[in-house]
């Protein structure tokens, strides 16, 4: 027998060092015992990080969708897959049983087909949190397509960048989607992006708001009456393990976001095994993550992981402070949520508001709270645990990343005795390293160093789409046979981990991860500005915001600072998203850089942070004259 649900400290030492010791043998038994396998695999693992090539389960042939739907319908059909609850808190919620689901999978992939979606084909998805968000993903794996969802709050710049990436034939999108009290044109941004994206045959488009668009002749067509024109079954297109099962894009510290690409069989097993365990799931418990699907967090553990545990799973539409800042406590209260998922700038915002409006509201049925996305400070993590758990729900702090597939470090709760503002230690198979900056291990507890993985485990990203050399060059060069995350973190006496943050140029802005590049890259177009530079500083409630450090050239210098704010921000608005405006924008003289004309950011951030008693070495810097004026004028 496997160890599947683990229920003790001691067990999880014991079934971790297995999962150490021998882990094909270990991930075979969980394989086997757990999912539905139209055929097993020859081998269990074979991997070489230094090409970098890992595949898990080979041979084996299965869909994941029969995995996360069909096989629960015998025992599960009548129970709520998906709990649908709207922006609107006066409309009902929906609850769609495994047998809904089943059926409404089956008439989207057969839509898809019907439109020529063929196995291996990309289909982009840029809908809100609504239920034919999920459907549509489950409708991809159901055929063999590829998934590549956007967040639908992205600009038509940064969907078109996708939708070209990736070869996208079709996209789904909606007429619009609701946000609080406002609503926003998705299909007008998706007509935007249309104009660079000649690739994309056919528009499928969701009535959600019922406004008044344009649909183009030949390229758009509503979705509802296809799919209620469209067979309600639908045979799942039987895949190779290491078959794509989608992409999802990261922002990268340069150049263009990283289309990151999972596969069927280790993600499935993955997402499935660390969902049951870190939210201790147990049958007829309410489960519900408040990430967006159009993120990894999504994905896993809205979507796949809990579907494939036959759970039932919320899905959210709004936002957490509409009508007010009661929102999730008034859904937890209403659907009686037993595991409850968000991020750290919600619970930021949230505790700005005071405990009084949670007071209003019975949240007993809780029993586990998760955060995810960026490090949790103490004060955050303290009223979480006493406001929200009322001591008696352990917080799992859950550090995983996009590439990862599923969460790695991770207390287990009501097993792991939790500490705050650590992610305690590694799940079942994860084989953590911390490196110094020459590239030696740092053995034993109470180091700090970069955070590698050494050993493959079933859901890594396989590959970036079209770049397989940048995969390699980004997570396997820095250190030689490991898996470099990108972020910093200590180890304590008894071996708790606590991510301490990213050691490249991404920021992490209320849990989005935002490359500074690209954010340079947006600026530098305005035609006042010759150059500039980002740096996140401290946010009580974004984590880190954004402060911006910009040159003007000839054209900018009579013109208002002010209205040149508004322009650069309307900008980055356009290019990347609303998440990626500056909180600040300084515009100075010049950026201090290195003899190789590299920007130093590092006293930039210390300027930002508002800590300059010591800069650090600025010696070899080419215009140390440029630090004290920024300083001097710094907001
Ligand atoms: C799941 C997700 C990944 C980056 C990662 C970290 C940061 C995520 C935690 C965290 C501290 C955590 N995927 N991060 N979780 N930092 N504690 N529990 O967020 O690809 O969007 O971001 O997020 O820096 O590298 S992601």
């Amino acid at each position: 027998m496997s160890n599947y649900h683990i229920k003790s400290l001691e067990e999880y030492f014991q079934v971790y060092r297995k999962s150490i010791r021998e882990p094909e043998n270990f991930w075979e038994e969980i394989a086997e015992e757990h999912f539905l396998w139209r055929k097993k695999w020859n081998k269990v693992l074979s991997w070489d990080f230094s090409k970098p090539e890992v595949k898990w389960f080979e041979g084996a042939k299965l869909n994941i969708t029969e995995n996360c739907i069909d096989r629960h319908l015998a025992t599960r059909g009548e129970k709520t897959a998906i709990i649908f609850e709207p922006n609107n808190p006066e409309a009902s919620a929906e609850h769609i049983t495994y047998n809904q689901l089943h059926e409404r999978v089956c008439r989207m992939a057969n839509v898809l087909k019907n439109e020529g979606v063929e196995k291996g084909d990309r289909v982009c998805i840029y809908l809100p949190m609504i239920p034919e968000l999920a459907i549509a993903l489950l409708a991809c794996a159901r055929i063999g397509a590829i998934h590549s969802v956007v967040f639908a709050g992205f600009s038509a710049t940064a969907l078109s960048t996708r939708i070209n990436d990736s070869d996208c034939k079709i996209v789904i999108t909606s007429d619009g989607s609701y946000r609080g009290s406002k609503t926003i044109d998705l299909k007008g941004i998706v007509d935007e992006a249309m104009e660079n994206c000649p690739g994309v045959k056919k528009v499928l488009v969701v009535k959600r708001i019922n406004s008044d668009i344009q649909m183009n002749d030949g390229r758009d067509a509503w979705l509802q009456p296809l799919l209620d024109g469209a067979s309600t079954e639908c045979l799942a297109e039987v895949m190779n393990a290491e078959d794509h099962l989608f992409i999802l894009y990261t922002s990268g510290s340069t150049g263009k976001p990283k289309g990151m690409v999972h596969s069927t069989a280790g993600y499935m097993v993955y997402s499935a095994y660390t969902f049951k365990n870190v939210f201790q799931y147990r049958e007829n418990d309410v489960y519900w993550c408040t990430a967006d699907i159009g993120w990894i967090t999504g994905h896993s553990y809205i979507v796949y992981g809990p579907l494939a545990n036959g759970a039932t799973t919320l899905m959210f539409e709004g936002v957490p402070h509409h009508p007010d800042f009661g929102r999730f406590w008034d859904i937890v209260d209403k659907h009686k949520v037993n595991q409850f998922y968000t991020a750290p700038t919600a619970i930021r915002a949230l505790a700005k508001q005071g405990a009084e409006i949670v007071e209003k509201y019975d949240l007993s049925s809780l029993k586990v709270l998760g955060t995810v996305g960026e490090p949790i400070n103490e004060e955050a993590w303290h009223w979480y645990n006493e406001n929200i758990g009322k001591k008696k729900s352990p917080i799992v702090d859950t550090w995983w990343q996009t590439e990862t597939g599923g969460i790695m470090i991770t207390p287990i709760p009501f097993v792991t005795p939790t500490k705050p503002t650590y992610a305690t230690l590694p799940f079942i198979g994860i084989q953590p390293s911390l490196m110094d900056e020459s590239g030696n291990e740092l053995k034993g507890n109470q180091v700090e160093g970069r955070l590698c993985i050494k050993f493959p485990w079933p859901s890594m990203a396989r590959t970036i789409w079209g770049n397989h050399q940048r995969y390699k060059d980004t997570y396997f060069s820095t250190f030689e046979n490991n898996y470099f995350t990108g972020d910093g973190a200590l180890r304590d006496e008894v071996g708790y981990y606590r991510i301490t943050g990213r050691v490249d140029d991404v920021i992490i802005v209320s849990g989005h991860n935002l490359g500074t590049a690209p954010i340079e890259d947006a600026i530098n177009e305005h035609p006042a500005v010759a150059e500039s530079a980002i740096v996140g500083f401290p946010h009580d409630v974004k984590g880190s915001a954004l402060y911006g450090f910009v040159t003007l050239n000839d054209a900018g210098e009579t013109r208002v600072h002010d209205n040149l704010r508004k322009e650069i921000n309307q900008i980055i608005s356009e290019r990347i998203g609303a998440i990626a405006k500056l909180d600040k924008i300084q515009f100075t003289n010049g950026l201090p850089k290195t003899r190789s004309g590299k920007i130093m950011r590092r006293i930039l951030r210390k300027i930002a942070e508002k800590d300059t008693s010591n800069l650090g070495d600025t010696s070899t810097l080419l215009n140390p004259e440029c630090v004290q004026d920024i300083i001097d004028n710094a907001l």
